[in-house]
């Protein structure tokens, strides 16, 4: 078989999630394998380690549906934490916000922003030029670890499926250090995985945030070429009632800019919940 008919597969327990097209780098960096896929229907595809990350057709189910339920939600945003999100889209959506300061973007892997600069160039745009974007490239761990209380506005948690490099993310202690960080008008986002497919680690997440935050929320919708196609992503702070309500001057043109996220979809998606859920967290 040619390197342009290949097909591309994330095994995931009895099922295989596989795009076909032409392998256009694969690569082992110092912490995972990097694979670029270019395809008809999706675009050019991300995998790491085996996982489907991101692909330039359909990144905008996952990352506005990140970004936005919070930053629409918080009326002054200065400074933003990105742990993880080589890719650039967390970040674009991010620096759409007028009023946003500054964006540090803490990713381990150098050689996937190198990639995604050059294979993912409509995913990142033109941020990697935006003075308000600072890349550091280190572990989010130790990043956490060493930022003065209440520091950002809000975070975002971009991460890949638990794994070795992963684990921490999803760790107590590393949430525990997220609130520490974060002001108390803030609000803390993470991907929080699968109902479907990695049901055991969502619950885990919601339940840790949950006991960690004051309020908490998580959102659930598609995004089409991960495992079962469902996905979440929760939403904490420690402010009170009604965290997640629109209170940014800017989401008319947010709500302009986006192709997937508008406040009537997010407002589903915070109701999505699958009864077989609702009964693990009451
Ligand atoms: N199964 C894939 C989970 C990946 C979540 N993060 C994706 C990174 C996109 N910026």
């Amino acid at each position: 078989m040619s390197d342009k008919n290949i097909w591309v597969d994330e095994v995931h327990m009895n099922s295989r999630y596989g795009l076909r097209g032409k392998l256009i780098a694969r690569k082992k960096s110092a912490f995972q394998e990097i694979i670029i896929l270019e395809t008809e229907d999706f675009g050019n595809a991300l995998m790491l380690d085996g996982c489907w990350m991101t692909s330039d057709k359909e990144e905008k189910y996952y990352h506005e549906c990140l970004v936005h339920p919070a930053l629409t939600s918080i009326k002054e945003i200065k400074n933003i934490l990105i742990i993880g999100g080589g890719d650039g889209g967390t970040a674009r959506e991010c620096l759409k916000y007028k009023g946003v300061l500054q964006v540090d973007l803490v990713e381990i892997d150098r050689e996937v922003i190198n990639y995604s600069k050059k294979y993912l160039t409509k995913i990142g745009g033109r941020i990697w030029n935006d003075k308000r974007l600072r890349i550091n490239i280190c572990d989010g761990f130790e990043w956490v670890k060493n930022i003065k209380e209440n520091h950002y506005d809000a975070i975002f948690i971009d991460c890949s499926d638990p794994s070795d490099i992963a684990n921490g993310l999803f760790s107590i202690e590393f949430y525990k250090q997220c609130k520490r960080i974060i002001n108390e008008n803030g609000i803390f986002a993470t991907q929080s995985e699968s109902p479907e497919s990695f049901k055991e680690i969502h619950i885990k997440i919601k339940k840790s945030i949950t006991n960690i935050f004051k309020v908490s929320s998580t959102m659930y919708s598609f995004v089409p070429f991960y495992p079962s196609g469902i996905w979440s992503w929760t939403f904490a702070s420690d402010k009170e009632e009604n965290f997640l309500s629109p209170k940014n001057n800017e989401i008319e043109n947010i709500h302009k800019s986006c192709e997937i996220w508008n406040l009537d979809y997010q407002e589903g998606g915070l109701k999505m919940m699958p009864n077989k859920l609702v009964k693990e967290f009451t």
